[in-house]
């Protein structure tokens, strides 16, 4: 295993790295464990940190420290080549986001594993919010958006035993100092850096994830984060369209359950949906 003040390199070996120098060139915002553990808040959560320069995905290594038995672990990248996002979709992890997996095993059962993700949106909005002042809100069901474009996405890989959860590795990425002009139009995706107008301090923001997501996974289920989760809602009250496997919908979103299914109305009828790709159409904007 790597000692502090080495980064590890996609195949596990240590790379010590060369005294302070960045080939970014931004020294100020380059990642170091030993800074982001020097001023972590949390008592448990990402106490087991490992960074590495390049990897192929946080969650699909934490995913096989998972099967191996590792827990409250933290994986943080520079970079991704192989990003993942939901349903077999990629996502984009140049240097300079924050991208990030978390091995947590709540004591609860599968059928409430959502929760999980409502408290990770919502400590991530959290800390966006706190420390940048920028209004976050949650797109159902896993995105971070800043006034309307995406700047995150939450990834959560669960694996279950019958009715019990065994442990749930959790994806966080946040465009954080990047330039998303590249991206396609048709993604709306911002970044920290772009809505501040200048970079961002991604020690800081990555210390402040991980406090509000301890604290908000110790409250899991409860009556202060599912308001709070409501009320960081950008999909609450909407029109949108829902492509499932099970077809697609057109609705309007009367209610989130706490469960995390929304709950749609559709010419008068109600009906929930628990998963799918949400499109948020014109029309009875609420926010
Ligand atoms: C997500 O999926 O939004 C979850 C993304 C989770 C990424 C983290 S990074 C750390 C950890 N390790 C991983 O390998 N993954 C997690 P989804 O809702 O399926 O959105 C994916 C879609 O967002 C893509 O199909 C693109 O349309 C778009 N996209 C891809 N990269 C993006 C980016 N950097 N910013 C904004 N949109 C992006």
């Amino acid at each position: 295993m790597a000692s502090r003040n080495q980064r590890r390199s996609t195949d596990g070996e240590a790379q010590a790295m060369s005294s302070g120098h960045d080939p970014r060139g931004n020294d100020s915002d380059s990642l170091d464990e030993e800074r982001i553990l020097s001023g972590l808040e949390t008592r448990w959560l990402g106490r087991d940190l490992l960074l590495f320069d390049r990897i192929v995905s946080t969650n699909e290594l934490a995913s096989s420290l998972a099967r191996k038995g590792s827990r409250g672990s933290v994986i943080l990248a520079e970079s991704q080549t192989g990003g993942r996002g939901r349903l077999s979709r990629s996502w984009e992890s140049p240097p300079g986001g924050i991208w990030m997996s978390l091995i947590l095993e709540p004591d609860i059962p599968l059928a409430l594993a959502y929760q999980i993700n409502m408290a990770v949106c919502l400590a991530a909005c959290r800390a966006i919010s706190s420390l940048l002042g920028l209004k976050a809100g949650i797109k159902w069901p896993n995105d971070i958006l800043i006034g309307g474009r995406k700047v995150g996405g939450i990834l959560m890989e669960i694996q279950a035993n019958g009715e019990r959860l065994e442990y749930a590795v959790v994806g966080v990425g946040i465009n954080a100092n990047i330039d998303p002009s590249p991206f396609p139009g048709e993604w709306m995706a911002t970044s920290l850096s772009q809505e501040m107008g200048s970079s961002i301090c991604r020690t800081a923001l990555i210390q402040r994830i991980l406090l509000e997501m301890e604290r908000a996974y110790e409250s899991m289920g409860s009556e202060e984060i599912y308001d709070e989760w409501r009320q960081r809602s950008v999909t609450l009250g909407r029109m949108v369209r829902i492509s499932a496997r099970s077809g697609e919908v057109v609705g309007e979103v009367v209610d989130l359950a706490r469960d995390g299914a929304l709950m749609l109305r559709i010419n008068g009828d109600l009906m929930r949906v628990l998963e799918g790709d949400c499109i948020h159409l014109r029309g009875l904007e609420r926010k």
